[in-house]
C-alpha cells in the first residue's frame, strides 16, 4: 500500500451532556493529538477532526432533568468542551457540532442518498412506549436486564458492562428511563440497516485487510480487542438495526413518511466528522472530499482515515459506519480504529 498524500484523523465527538473526564482525554484525545502531532512534524497533510455531539437520548434525558431545552444544554456544554479541549492544548483542526444546520444538511444528503439505493428496509415493529411521558422508547430512554451478561442497567442500545449491541426488546424487566414505569408494547416503523447483507466483505475487511481481493489495510496493526469484538459480532450473526427514531430532537428524517422521527443518533454522528471536514476545509480553501473520497482517476484512497475513539464505539466505528461509508461506494474505510478503555 503507498504513502497517503493526507490523514484523515478523527477523535470520538464527547456528547454535550456533561463535561469531559480525564478518561476521555486518555482514551482518545490525547493518543490522536499524540499521533497528528508526530504526522504535523513530519510535514503530512492532516485534517484533526472532532466536535460536539448533540443529538440522542442522553442530551434529552439531562435536559430534562435540569428542566431547560436541549439546545440550552448542548450550548453549555459544547463552549465548556471546546475550551477545555484548547486549554489542555489539543490541537484540533476543528471543533465543530452536531446541532449546526450545515450538519443537518450533510446527514440528510447522507441519507437520501443511501435511501434512495435501497440500502435500507422499512420494517413495522413493536416498540417499547412510555404512555405517563407519550414516547416511545429506545437507546437510553429504556434501560432494562442484558440478556448476555445479566448487568441490571443495559441500555436499549447496547449494553456498557459487556459491550453488547441490543435491541430494546431484548432486555429483560425493561423500565422507562424517564417514568420508572414498566413500558408498554406499541407499533412504529422505522428505517432498517440490513447490516447482515455485509457480514461477507465485513469478515474479510476485518481479517484480512481486503475488500473484493484489494488490500486496504493492513490487519496486524489493528488491536486484538477490536478485530476480536467485530469477529465476535459478525459470528453471533449481524441483524437488522433501526437507523431512526421516534423522537423529536435531532436530525429530521428527510423523506417521506419521516414525519416526527430523526436519525439515529448513531447514524447522524460519525457523517459529524465529515461535515466537520467540510467546514474546515471551505474555511481554509482545500476539498473535503480530498479526505473522505476515493481518488476519482485512481478509484484508490489518497487520504488514511484513523477513528480514535472509546472502546464503548467499537461496533458504531467498526461496523456500522464502515457499512454507511461502503454503501456510497465512492468513501474511504477506516484504515485503523485505535479504541481505548475511556
Ligand atoms: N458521543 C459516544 C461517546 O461520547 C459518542 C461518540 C460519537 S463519535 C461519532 O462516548
Ligand atoms: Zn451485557
Amino acid at each position: 500500500m503507498n504513502q497517503p498524500k493526507k490523514y484523515t484523523v478523527t477523535a470520538a465527538l464527547p456528547y454535550a451532556n456533561g463535561p469531559l473526564h480525564l478518561g476521555h482525554l486518555a482514551g482518545a484525545y490525547l493518543p490522536s493529538d499524540i499521533y497528528v502531532r508526530y504526522l504535523r512534524q513530519n510535514n503530512k497533510d492532516v485534517a484533526f477532526i472532532c466536535g460536539s455531539d448533540e443529538h440522542g437520548a442522553a442530551i434529552t434525558l439531562r435536559a430534562k432533568k435540569d428542566g431547560v431545552s436541549p439546545q440550552e444544554i448542548v450550548d453549555r456544554y459544547h463552549k465548556i468542551n471546546k475550551k477545555a479541549f484548547e486549554d489542555f492544548g489539543i490541537d484540533f483542526s476543528i471543533y465543530h457540532r452536531t446541532s449546526a444546520p450545515d450538519h443537518h444538511k450533510m446527514a440528510q444528503e447522507f441519507f437520501t442518498f443511501l435511501n434512495e439505493k435501497e440500502a435500507f428496509i422499512t420494517q413495522t415493529t413493536e416498540q417499547y412506549y412510555d404512555e405517563e411521558n407519550n414516547q416511545f422508547l429506545a437507546d437510553r430512554y429504556i434501560i432494562g436486564e442484558c440478556p448476555k451478561c445479566q448487568n441490571p442497567n443495559a441500555y436499549g442500545d447496547q449494553c456498557e458492562n459487556c459491550g453488547s449491541a441490543l435491541s430494546p426488546l431484548e432486555l429483560i424487566n425493561p423500565k422507562s428511563t424517564i417514568s420508572g414505569n414498566k413500558p408498554i408494547l406499541k407499533e412504529t416503523s422505522h428505517w432498517f440497516l440490513p447490516m447482515e447483507r455485509h457480514e461477507e466483505w465485513l469478515t474479510s475487511w476485518m481479517q484480512e485487510g481486503k475488500i473484493h481481493g484489494k488490500q486496504l489495510h493492513n490487519p496486524k496493526e489493528w488491536k486484538n480487542q477490536v478485530t476480536g469484538q467485530v469477529m465476535s459480532w459478525i459470528n453471533a450473526g449481524l441483524k437488522p438495526r433501526a437507523m431512526t427514531r421516534d423522537l423529536d430532537w435531532g436530525v429530521k428524517v428527510p423523506v417521506e413518511n419521516g414525519e416526527g422521527k430523526v436519525l439515529y443518533v448513531w447514524l447522524d454522528a460519525p457523517i459529524g466528522y465529515i461535515s466537520a471536514t467540510k467546514k474546515w476545509a471551505d474555511e481554509n480553501g482545500k476539498n473535503w472530499e480530498d479526505y473522505w473520497k476515493v481518488n476519482p482517476e485512481t478509484g484508490e484512497a489518497d487520504t488514511k482515515l484513523v477513528h480514535f475513539i472509546g472502546k464503548d464505539n467499537i461496533v458504531f466505528h467498526a461496523i456500522i459506519f464502515p457499512i454507511l461509508l461502503k454503501e456510497r461506494s465512492d468513501f474511504v474505510l477506516p484504515d485503523n480504529v485505535p479504541a481505548n478503555e475511556f
